[in-house]
């Protein structure tokens, strides 16, 4: 049997939105590999990110579909409270989710107000240690945490801005994590993706622009897919990764290693 085999094991997925979601792409892979799913939603007035996921998920055949703010405790409390008891058990988490207000992603660093930097870091990377927080009762055979971040948390970026600072805490909240966790076996990195069209980048000005700067420069000529991404991700979650934790993997087409 193959080492990316995930046959039995439970994965809950957070931060589908749409087909353009990286969750999305993760959750496919997932599913490919033989992972049993539970997805959540982040609910909204009208309910149509639950409609649109619903109907998304469903050839995935998800073992539950829940919702999931971040910013609501009662909710994640909830979350997990139900995955206990449909599973008894988890064993890979992806957090694929962020959040920062306008301000925070044009203009000038200095202007960022308060409460703008708090939100951001809250629901960007305060929310990794929340979910760890959560699912560790529930990874009793070990484990596999994976989130996504970006470039912007090393290296400036031109109005990634509050953003930045957000994905710098998540990284280190990583690895914090992956200490604490580790006795415990379970292991915890992140991929770093490379600009990918979805509805959070498409809501950023001058993202194409990007893109085509990354097609110009990367080794590979070209971006990432949401399908690459969600390889790295089956690999992180299996087997194959058991001895790599507290890393952050880039899944960028080379394009970090460049210097000029
Ligand atoms: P997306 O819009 O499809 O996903 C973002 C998700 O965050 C949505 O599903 C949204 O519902 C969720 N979210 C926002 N606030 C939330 C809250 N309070 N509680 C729960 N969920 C909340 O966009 P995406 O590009 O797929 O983003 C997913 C992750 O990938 C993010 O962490 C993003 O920073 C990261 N990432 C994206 C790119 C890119 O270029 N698209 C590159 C590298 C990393
Ligand atoms: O992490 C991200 C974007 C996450 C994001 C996007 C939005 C847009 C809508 C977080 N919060 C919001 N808030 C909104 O109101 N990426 C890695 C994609 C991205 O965003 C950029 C980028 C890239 C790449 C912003 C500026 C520069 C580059």
């Amino acid at each position: 049997m193959a080492l990316l085999d995930l046959t039995g094991k439970k994965a809950l997925v957070t931060g589908i939105a749409n087909n353009r979601s990286i969750a999305w792409g993760i959750a496919q892979q997932l599913h490919q590999a033989g992972a049993e799913l539970a997805v959540t939603f982040l609910p909204d007035e009208k309910g149509r990110f639950e409609k649109k996921v619903r109907e998304l998920v469903e050839p995935l055949n998800p073992s539950l579909i829940l919702p999931c703010d971040v910013q609501n405790d009662e909710q994640m409390e909830d979350l997990f409270q139900t995955v206990g008891a449909q599973w008894g058990q988890l064993d890979i988490l992806i957090h694929c989710l962020a959040f920062a207000d306008k301000e925070g992603l044009t203009g000038d660093f200095s202007d960022i107000p308060r409460e703008s930097y708090g939100k951001a870091l809250e629901i960007s990377a305060y929310s990794l240690g929340h979910l760890a927080r959560l699912a560790k009762p529930l990874m009793t055979q070990g484990g596999s945490l994976i989130t996504l971040s970006y470039l912007g948390g090393v290296k400036v970026i031109p109005n990634y801005n509050l953003m930045g600072v957000a994905k710098a805490a998540l990284e280190m909240t990583v690895r914090y994590l992956a200490a604490e966790l580790g006795p415990q076996g379970v292991r915890v990195n992140a991929i770093s993706a490379g600009p990918i069209r979805t509805l959070a980048s498409s809501a950023v000005g001058g993202i194409l622009d990007m893109i085509h700067h990354v097609e110009a420069t990367a080794p590979l000529r070209r971006t990432v897919t949401q399908t690459e991404v969600g390889n790295a991700a089956a690999f992180l979650a299996s087997d194959l990764a058991s001895g790599v934790t507290g890393q952050i993997l880039y899944v960028d087409a080379g394009y970090e290693i460049m210097g000029m």
